[in-house]
C-alpha cells in the first residue's frame, strides 16, 4: 500500500493531482483510516503492532505528499516569476505632461526683465471701487474720458477694474512716508469691448509705476526702450505717438511694427503695419498730490501694457482669442521642453 501511494505521490504533476492522492489514501474513507478504525476488533498483542505500522505508514505518505508539494509549487513560483518578468531595455511609453501657458510664460518673462531693472511686483483686487478706478486716477464722475474704457459695474461704487492703473493708486496711498515707489503689476482686467482679432472683453495688463525725486520722460523712453529691445529683438521698429490719458501728462502710446505683414498692413494691425501695445506718460501731478505725494518734490512715469498683444507679436499669433479658447494643439506649440 504505501509503495502504491509514494508511487503516486511521485507521477503526481500538479497541487490538484497530489489532493487527490491525499484523499484516496490519508482520507476519512481511505485504507489507513479503515484500517485504525478496525482496531477494535484486534487483539490486545496485534494491536500496537498494527497500530505503529499503520501510524508509519500515514507518516510517510503523508511527508512524502508534503515534499512533492513544496516541490510543486516551488516549481510554479518559479514559471510565474519567469513569465512576469520585465524587460528593462524596452522602450518606455512617453507620459504626457502639462507646461505653462503661453500667456503666464509672457508674463513671466516681463516680471523677470522688470525685477533685474529694480522694480517690485504688486497686486490689486479686481473687483474694484469707483474710486480707486477712476476717481484717484484724476477721473471725476461724469468725465467724458471714462467712456474710453466701458464697464462692467456690479454696483454704483464697484466694478470689474477696466486696467490695472488703480494699483498705482493703490501703491502710493500705502506708502507710509511717502517713500519712492518702483513697481510692476500684472493682472486681470475687464472691458465691454466687442471680441475680435485683437480686443477681448477680458484681458491681461501690466502696469508699471515709477516715482522717486526727478524721474523724467527721457527715463521712461530709456526702460520702454530696454523693454522693446528685450522682447523683440534688435530688428523690431517702435514708435512713440502723442496720446491722451487723464492720469498722465504729457501721454504717449508705443506701437510696434507688425512681424506678420512685415510692416505692409494686414488685418491683425488693421492695414496699418503698426499694433499698439502699451499706453504711457508722466504720472499727471493731480494723482501724485491724491495719493499724498508733493508734486513739486515728487515726480514719476507709469505705463500699462497689453502681454496678449505682445505674444501675439513675438510669436505671430493672429487671433487673440486662441489665449482663451484653450485648444492643446494651440498651447503645446509654445511648451518649453
Ligand atoms: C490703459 O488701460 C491705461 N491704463 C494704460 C496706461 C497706464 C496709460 C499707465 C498711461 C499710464 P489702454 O486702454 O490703451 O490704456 O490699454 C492699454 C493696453 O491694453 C493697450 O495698449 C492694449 O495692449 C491692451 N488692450 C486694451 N484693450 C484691450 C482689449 N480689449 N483686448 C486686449 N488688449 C487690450
Amino acid at each position: 500500500l504505501e509503495s502504491e501511494a509514494l508511487a503516486k505521490v511521485e507521477t503526481a504533476s500538479s497541487l490538484q493531482e497530489l489532493q487527490g492522492v491525499r484523499v484516496a489514501y490519508l482520507g476519512k474513507k481511505g485504507p489507513i483510516t479503515e484500517v485504525l478504525r478496525g482496531m477494535g476488533k484486534l487483539s490486545a498483542e496485534e494491536r500496537p503492532v498494527i497500530g505503529e505500522l499503520a501510524n508509519k505508514v500515514r507518516g510517510n505518505i503523508a511527508a512524502a505528499i508534503d515534499e512533492k508539494k513544496a516541490g510543486i509549487e516551488a516549481e510554479q513560483l518559479e514559471k510565474q516569476l519567469e513569465e512576469e518578468q520585465i524587460d528593462v531595455t524596452l522602450p518606455g511609453r512617453p507620459v504626457a505632461v502639462g507646461g505653462p501657458h503661453l500667456l503666464t510664460s509672457i508674463v513671466e518673462e516681463i516680471e523677470d526683465l522688470f525685477i533685474g531693472l529694480g522694480f517690485e511686483i504688486r497686486e490689486g483686487p479686481e473687483v474694484e471701487t469707483d474710486y480707486f478706478n477712476f476717481e484717484a486716477l484724476n477721473l471725476p464722475k461724469g468725465h467724458p474720458a471714462r467712456d474710453m474704457q466701458d464697464s462692467f459695474y456690479i454696483t454704483e461704487d464697484l466694478l470689474l477694474r477696466t486696467h490695472t492703473s488703480p494699483v498705482q493708486a493703490r501703491t502710493m496711498n500705502a506708502m507710509e512716508n511717502k517713500q519712492p515707489v518702483k513697481m510692476i503689476c500684472p493682472g486681470k482686467v475687464y472691458r465691454r469691448d466687442t471680441d475680435d482679432a485683437t480686443h477681448s472683453h477680458q484681458f491681461t495688463q501690466i502696469e508699471g509705476l515709477y516715482v522717486d525725486k526727478n524721474v523724467r520722460m527721457s527715463d521712461l523712453k530709456g526702460v520702454l526702450d530696454r523693454f522693446a529691445k528685450h522682447m523683440f529683438g534688435e530688428d523690431r521698429e517702435i514708435r512713440l505717438r502723442p496720446s491722451f490719458f487723464p492720469f498722465t501728462e504729457p501721454s504717449v502710446e508705443m506701437d510696434i511694427s507688425c512681424k506678420m505683414c512685415n510692416g505692409k498692413g494686414c488685418s491683425v494691425c488693421k492695414r496699418t503695419g503698426w499694433i499698439e501695445i502699451l499706453g504711457a506718460g508722466m504720472v499727471h501731478p493731480r494723482v501724485l498730490e491724491m495719493a499724498g505725494y508733493d508734486p513739486k518734490v515728487y515726480s514719476g512715469f507709469a505705463f500699462g501694457m497689453g502681454p496678449e498683444r505682445i505674444a501675439m507679436l513675438k510669436y505671430g499669433v493672429d487671433d487673440i482669442r486662441h489665449f482663451y479658447t484653450n485648444d492643446l494643439r494651440f498651447l503645446k506649440q509654445y511648451h518649453k521642453a
